[in-house]
């Protein structure tokens, strides 16, 4: 008996990278156990920035590729594309309708994609957290494995609920986030989060010898200017990502290593890269068997979007009648 409905979703904007995969996707491996999961490739979400119609369709391929390689298993989860499912844009309009500009303005991730798009400050961008939030309550999903980085968008999603509830009476849950003790990962320059759209990001199906030349050139413990000079493993990215790859014994040697300088940073990410490379092979040998049958991966995407399709039209219709829409 599952114990409840998760939904996550994941932007087809790039390759996707360690922080993807340590903060959401190894978590959605495990939660397929216990609960109904719906994971989406958020295709709507990828168009809110500038992006080129042909890497959009590859992307959208290599997510479905990278997410099933990673383990993911149609037979005990959906799996699809958002823009397959158009209640979930729908639903969005009643809930921009619901959504105090203020509350959008607010939001840590449009403040910084604003940056970073200066010259191209979309509605779409704006209203980025609102189709999340539709994304979300078109299923009536309890939980929502997620990053770190996204939590404020679930609170988002929690007033929207709120307010749609005091408006046309009890429709939506409250979803809480599910995190993993790892939610943050930060990209190879040490100081900003791990992103697709960053050149700062490891592809987890990158080939071993770029992944190791990334790790290689990775930002560390900026104090530690020698080899000689003592390490801090809690400030140090890399020790993030070892206590995910590396045994307990490993981390735990390094760690206290690391403090007293009897290992250096070149040995440190060695280690690591072993460990880590350890782990992603089997997943980029699956990606590659996976890429030979893209008639069977399209195929798996088909079922779950003919799936999501009969609940999103169900709660759609419970939707319209509460809001007075025909
Ligand atoms: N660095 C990270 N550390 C931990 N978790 C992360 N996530 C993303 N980056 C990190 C989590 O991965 C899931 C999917 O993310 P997304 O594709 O929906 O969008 P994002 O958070 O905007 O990821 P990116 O890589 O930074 O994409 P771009 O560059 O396209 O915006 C989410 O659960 C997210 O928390």
């Amino acid at each position: 008996m599952a114990k409840g409905r998760i939904f996550s979703g994941i932007q087809p904007t790039g390759i996707i990278h360690l922080g993807n995969y340590v903060g959401a996707i190894q978590q959605w491996v495990k939660l397929m156990q216990n609960y109904e999961c719906i994971y989406c490739i958020v295709d709507y979400h990828a168009i809110t920035i500038e992006y080129e119609v042909t890497a959009l369709r590859d992307n959208i391929m290599e997510a479905a590729v990278t997410l099933l390689a990673c383990g993911l298993d149609p037979e005990h989860c959906t799996l699809f594309v958002q823009s397959r499912v158009p209640e979930h844009t729908e639903l969005t309009w009643i809930f921009n309708c619901l959504s105090p500009i203020g509350d959008l303005e607010r939001m840590t991730q449009f403040k910084e994609k604003s940056q970073q798009h200066r010259e191209d400050i979309t509605m779409g961008l704006l209203d980025y957290p609102v189709l999340q939030a539709a994304d979300i309550l078109i299923y009536k999903a309890g939980f929502v494995p997620v990053g770190e980085d996204q939590v404020q968008h679930i609170e988002l999603t929690r007033r929207i609920a709120r307010r749609f509830n005091n408006r046309f009476g009890e429709t939506f849950p409250e979803p809480q986030e599910i995190l993993t003790p790892t939610s943050r990962i930060m990209g190879t320059d040490g100081k900003t989060k791990m992103s697709k759209s960053l050149n700062n990001y490891i592809g987890i199906l990158e080939p071993p010898d770029v992944i190791w030349e990334k790790l290689r050139t990775s930002v560390t413990d900026e104090n530690r200017k020698r080899r000689s000079d003592p390490g801090n493993p809690d400030i140090c990215n890399l020790f993030t990502i070892h206590k995910v790859f590396s045994s307990a014994d490993d981390s735990a040697r390094i760690n206290r290593e690391c403090r007293t300088a009897e290992i250096g940073c070149v040995e440190c990410k060695k280690i690591l890269y072993n460990n880590m490379m350890a782990h992603l092979q089997p997943i980029q040998q699956k990606a590659n068997k996976l890429r030979e049958t893209p008639a069977a991966i399209i195929s798996a995407l088909n079922e779950g979007a003919e799936r999501c399709k009969k609940i999103a039209g169900q709660v759609m219709q419970e939707v319209r009648e509460k809001a007075g829409i025909r």
